[in-house]
């Protein structure tokens, strides 16, 4: 393996519109964390694993502070390895505009790219004619199975898609699951930074080559939104028909929640036999993941679970600000970021709960109910625009996300350029969602547990100190102070809104899950599910890994994640106190470090 540097710069403030909190909060270990390569392989046995294996029995906290070295890290052999000394990270990343000029896709061990073009062949999107005729009506897949005709041709479309040579015509359907690993699972590379990286890593190593990936950041929305788009306009070319329109998977309504039909017929090329055949027909969880501790209050008719799921929409959803929903910018050359609430809750839970195929990002493309399940994150995102009239990202700093492009093929084979500026209206690309079922999750708002005892004194014990690793059984407490701001009275309604913040380092590779409750006291964790004000929400990997091999990514992955905190401190009626009283539930995942938790105002 040859070697080559892993540079990971900071995600810093600057790369968020999150205020900190009036009182500075003392976070000198920032940018001291070294972090470590590996390669992310779905099965056990390889390199990459036998890597992890020794980094995990090295002291965690060690490995993330930094102090285990160059010299150790040489002495446990992690392979093809660097680190960047400590003090050469520079203090903030690096925010090119992410551009199909400044990014590649790199073919290696065994994984091919999919659809290579010449760049002088590439068209504008916003060049091309707009579509015409009528929109493309994306109904609920559950429905769908009632209009034979339509499944008929909706088979015939993906048949063909199979049946197209598999590394010669980029519509083929080996190649379009093939964009889903080149995006996702370490096979993109950022270009333009590579030469500041590599003055920054002080010179050798070879040529620093930084991981790109369309997750964790707020490029999550609108890549997905790209890549359906295109996977649709393929099917309708392919069939003859050009108001073909994807079924989506209408799992936010309790009629949804489970495995469409049209996906569990084995003679269909729908079908994906590598799925957990424990959940193809069962009703979906949710709050459950394999191995999750799963510890929520036991409901004991159908009702109360209903309830659970329909808030978990709800929470992803009742979110003010685009930051908190789509994540922030992508920084070049920085760890990958944050995922905002649309990606972090369903859409990863479903992943998981598909298990096979869909349950890491190496391969959830090859199973074709992703696409379904897409077109409904999808269809959450332009809920959140249209139903919910919220706003995406607004004003000065937005160019960049606007100007953000990838090239995929379309359905003419023309590799057609296209930026996140085109697609942020769904009408404009000639789609629309049919609204069949009631929004139930829109008045799910959770209400205050009633079976929690409330002490006079201090609910939790005192302060934590970070970065602290998460085990399972183990429950961690902290408090956390408000900012002044927050509890200013009179409730302003231009007060930004207030979220809490939490910091975590995982292994990319592993599925990862811990709920996060506010205000409720120690032993009383088990009363408190998602229907209720104090369950804040739920953080969750969907692990990468899988695939043909050859993506390589850090082997620690540094996220933050923002839980909507307003409506929480409002519904509690704790808007005038000083702190809240954080609980960490760990629910899976071995690797799992918390290393900062507080309170910000978030525009
Ligand atoms: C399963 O798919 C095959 C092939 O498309 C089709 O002929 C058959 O009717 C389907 N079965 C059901 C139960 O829908
Ligand atoms: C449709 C439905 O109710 N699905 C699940 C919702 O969540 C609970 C657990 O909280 C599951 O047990 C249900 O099956
Ligand atoms: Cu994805």
């Amino acid at each position: 393996m040859a070697s080559s540097s892993f540079i990971v710069l900071p995600f810093t403030a600057a790369a968020s519109a999150c205020l900190p909190p009036s009182k500075p909060v003392a976070r000198g270990k920032q940018g001291r964390r070294t972090r470590l390569s590996c390669h992310c392989k779905a099965t056990a046995g390889g390199a990459g694993d036998d890597d992890l294996a020794v980094s995990r029995r090295l002291d965690r906290r060690d490995v993330l502070l930094g102090l285990t070295g160059v010299g150790a890290a040489g002495a446990i052999n992690l392979g093809g390895l660097a680190l960047a000394a400590d003090d050469a990270v520079p203090a903030t990343c690096v925010t090119v505009p992410v551009t199909d000029q400044v990014i590649r896709c790199v073919s290696a061990d065994g994984f091919n790219c999919p659809g290579v073009y010449r760049p002088e062949d590439v068209v504008d999107f916003s060049a091309l004619p707009p579509p015409n005729g009528p929109l493309r009506v994306r109904r609920p897949a559950h429905l769908v199975a009632a209009d034979k005709e339509y499944v008929r041709k909706y088979e015939a479309g993906v048949r063909m898609m199979r049946d197209l040579d598999a590394s010669g015509d980029p519509r083929s359907f080996k190649s379009q699951a093939a964009i889903h690993e080149a995006y996702c699972n370490f096979h993109y590379k950022v270009t333009a930074v590579a030469a500041a990286a590599s003055r920054t890593a002080g010179g050798g190593g070879g040529t620093p080559e930084i991981d790109f990936d369309v997750h964790f950041s707020s490029i999550f929305a609108p890549w997905h939104r790209m890549y359906i788009y295109f996977f649709e306009r393929i099917i309708g070319e392919l069939i003859g028909d050009t108001t073909f329109a994807l079924p989506y998977w209408n799992w936010d309504a309790p009629d949804g929640m489970m495995l469409p039909p049209i996906f569990n017929n084995a003679s269909s090329p729908l079908y994906d036999a590598n799925r957990d055949q424990a959940h193809v027909t069962a009703v979906m969880d949710l709050n459950k993941g394999p191995g999750a501790d799963n510890e929520l209050p036991l409901c004991s008719d159908d009702a109360c679970v209903k309830e659970n799921n329909l808030s978990v929409i709800y929470r992803q959803m009742a979110v003010d600000t685009a930051l908190q929903f789509h994540g922030n910018k992508f920084c070049a050359g920085g760890t990958p970021g944050s995922p905002g609430s649309l990606e972090n809750a369903a859409h990863t839970a479903v992943h998981i709960w598909v298990g096979g195929d869909m349950g890491v990002l190496g391969t959830a493309g090859r199973d074709p109910v992703f696409y379904s399940h897409h077109a409904n994150v999808d269809r959450m995102w332009h809920l959140w625009t249209t139903t919910l009239g919220n706003q995406d990202f607004v004003g000065a700093g937005t160019g960049d996300w606007r100007d953000t492009s990838f090239v995929f093929y379309d359905e003419k084979r023309r590799p057609v350029r296209i930026s996140v500026r085109d697609v942020l209206d769904a009408g404009r690309l000639g789609y629309t969602y049919e609204e069949r079922e009631t929004l139930e999750w829109l008045d799910k708002r959770p209400k205050p547990a009633t079976g929690i005892d409330r002490p006079a004194g201090p609910s939790v014990p005192a302060a934590l100190s970070f970065p602290v690793a998460l085990k399972k059984g183990r429950k961690e407490y902290v408090t956390v102070e408000r900012p002044e701001e927050a509890r200013a009275s009179g409730g302003s309604s231009k007060k930004a809104p207030e979220v809490l913040v939490v910091d975590v380092t995982i292994d990319p590779c592993e599925y990862a899950k811990f709920d996060v409750l506010v205000n409720v006291p120690k032993g009383q964790e088990a009363r408190v599910g998602p229907q209720d004000t104090e369950f804040a929400g739920t953080f969750e990997n969907l692990p990468h890994g899988g695939g043909d091999g050859g993506g390589r990514g850090m082997g620690r992955l540094t996220l933050t994640y923002r839980f909507a905190l307003r409506e929480l401190v409002e519904d509690l009626g704790c808007g005038q106190d000083r702190r809240l009283d954080v609980t960490l539930v760990p629910r899976a995942g071995g690797m799992v470090v918390v290393d900062d938790v507080r309170v910000e105002l978030c525009n």
